[in-house]
């Protein structure tokens, strides 16, 4: 195995937990409009925009939405999930996460994030993790959603390194294709059946040895 030397982090499902916030938010909405929205149905909204999830949601319910009543529901949905990160602090952290940022910069590896999230800035701040990265590319800097690699090939030139010095790390199916569209390496968070594309899956942070990739010098 060689040696990478830029690792690159999803945010949602990989640094927190907030995959179950997201599908109640938007099972709820498929409720209020009488269809069902099952677990099997959200992976697809795992990695992909705001706007984008709205469509899936919308497509896997058969129906429709005039522009204004979208813009409507993506924004009250914005401002309770606001409301729910505000009372985000460290705890909220996924196992692993800390020691394997510390463990990264310590053997000098370059740190982005790469997420699809609009509000990545203030999570960051809120689980007091952002000075452990030297490049936060988020949804406010790109303007192509995951599977597209925009966020990843932004997130490498930021950090001066080219795709093959690059380690992904990713939950989501859209996010894994993404990191191999981009010609990186991709570590799937999750399980080995859903994510079949990624290069190695482990369960968490907590189950990935940095030696395996980031091995010092
Ligand atoms: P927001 P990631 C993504 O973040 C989530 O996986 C996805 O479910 C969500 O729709 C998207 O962020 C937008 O998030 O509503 O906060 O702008 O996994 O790419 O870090
Ligand atoms: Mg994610």
């Amino acid at each position: 195995m060689r040696r990478f030397n830029a690792a690159l982090f999803d945010m949602d499902g990989v640094l927190i937990d907030s995959t179950g916030y997201h599908y109640q938010a938007w099972k709820a909405v498929a409720d209020s409009m009488g269809f069902d929205f099952t677990e099997e149905d959200n992976e697809r909204l795992k990695g992909v925009s705001r706007q984008r999830s709205l469509e899936i949601v919308l497509e896997v319910g058969g129906r429709q939405l005039s522009k204004t009543a979208k813009q409507r529901l993506l924004e009250d949905m914005n401002q309770d999930y606001l409301r729910y990160i505000q009372s985000m602090d460290e705890a909220h952290l996924l196992p692993g996460v800390r020691a394997c940022l510390q463990a990264l910069r310590g053997r000098g590896v370059k740190v982005a994030l790469g997420s699809s999230s609009k509000n990545a800035g203030v999570i960051l701040d809120s689980l007091q993790i952002t000075a452990y990265f030297d490049a936060v590319i988020d949804a406010n800097k790109t303007r192509r959603t995951k599977p597209d690699p925009q966020v990843f090939l932004l997130g490498a030139a930021a950090l001066g390194m080219v795709p093959a010095e690059c380690v992904v790390f990713e939950d989501a199916q859209a996010g894994i294709q993404a990191a191999k569209a981009a010609g990186m390496f991709a570590v799937g968070i999750g399980k080995p059946e859903v994510l079949s594309q990624a290069d190695m899956v482990v369960a968490g942070l907590h189950q990935f040895d940095v030696d395996t990739l980031f091995f010092p010098l």
